[in-house]
């Protein structure tokens, strides 16, 4: 295929594992390339501020702002606010840092004056200095509901207040029938010269993301070829709960499984090395294997995955710079 010269990159992204991805994304694409269409499933509300965690990931990876160890937050951030509220009897089980509840202050403030997540989104980015679209997958209210044997949780709730111990039976989508895909979004995939999937987890990452009414239609309707990454490598997750949760709903925890939920949206997986027996099987969904080192560990290894990625979607040939 062609080289594209300047190509438009839509990634569909959910937290840390995207936005690792991401900074490799960045540094093989000219500036203004990409749209990263962002999970908000994960949003939350805490003492009345708004918080959009995969946005934030993604942004503050991509300006430099990151905590690097934890991946999420902000670098060398101050815990004073929180520590005073745990020490007067609140119940702080969501950690921000002093600098992060700014951003939330000003984000909940440009919310209640009546602009749209993706307005106030766009605002944050161009502040913290991201020179590449950053998108909501919606402006409406979405939000990721796990069911467990002990009831329903949001996301948060699953995640960080119960540490993902919990089986999941269920992941419902609470909104997900009414949300519009935010402005931008579908006029970006259907003008994409290439869409990546991000190496997040499918069910609740970018599943959010497919379930906002018109994107998974858009994806199928693609022009341009998708590629998706596999979160999944030798059976496990490289973080979080995606093997888990695949295996408790009944899928297979392998880039096979997580090729059969994208079966119909995506042309490419990448799949590390040491699953390259999955490749008939990832096939067998109409899927084509690229077998490669998927493993991020640092700068030149998100870049050779990023440039994998991007060859196996057209867009850079192995012969760029
Ligand atoms: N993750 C945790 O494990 N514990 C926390 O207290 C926590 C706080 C937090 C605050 C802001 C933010 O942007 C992210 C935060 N995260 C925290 C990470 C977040 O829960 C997850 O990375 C995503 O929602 C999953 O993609």
């Amino acid at each position: 295929m062609p080289r594209v010269s300047v190509p438009a990159v839509v990634v569909l992204a959910g937290g840390v594992g995207a936005a690792r991805f991401l900074q490799g994304v960045v540094s093989a694409l000219p500036a203004r390339a990409l749209t990263i269409v962002g999970n908000v499933g994960d949003d939350l509300e805490v003492a009345g501020l708004h918080i959009s965690p995969d946005l934030d990931t993604v942004l503050y990876t991509l300006t430099n702002n990151i905590d690097e160890g934890r991946g999420w937050g902000v670098r060398d951030d101050t815990n004073h606010a929180l520590e005073r509220a745990a020490s007067l009897g609140a119940d702080a089980w969501f950690w921000l840092g002093d600098l992060d509840i700014g951003l939330h202050i000003a984000r909940t403030e440009w919310l209640r004056d009546g602009h749209d997540l993706s307005e106030v989104t766009a605002r944050l980015a161009a502040a913290l200095g991201l020179e590449d679209h950053l998108v909501p997958c919606t402006d409406d209210r979405l939000r990721t509901i796990l069911v467990t044997a002990d009831g329903e949780l949001d996301f948060q709730t699953y995640y960080v207040r119960r540490g993902h111990r919990d089986p999941v039976l269920e992941i419902r989508f609470d909104g997900a029938a009414d949300a519009r895909p935010a402005p931008g979004v579908l006029e970006a995939i259907a003008a994409a010269d290439a869409i990546v999937i991000a190496p997040s987890n499918p069910l609740i990452s970018i599943g959010p993301i497919l379930a906002v009414s018109g994107i998974r239609e858009a994806l199928r309707e693609r022009g341009a070829r998708c590629v998706a990454v596999s979160p999944i490598v030798g059976g496990e997750a490289l973080r979080g709960p995606a093997a888990d949760m695949l295996r408790s709903l009944g899928h297979d925890a392998s880039p096979s499984g997580v090729a059969a939920l994208y079966e119909g949206l995506v042309d490419v997986m990448v799949i590390d090395d040491v699953d390259s027996a999955q490749a008939d099987a990832i096939r067998g969904h109409g899927v084509q294997p690229v077998v490669t080192d998927t493993i991020m560990c640092d700068a030149a290894s998100k870049q050779r995955l990023a440039r994998a990625t991007l060859e196996a979607a057209g867009v850079v040939s192995a012969h760029d710079d």
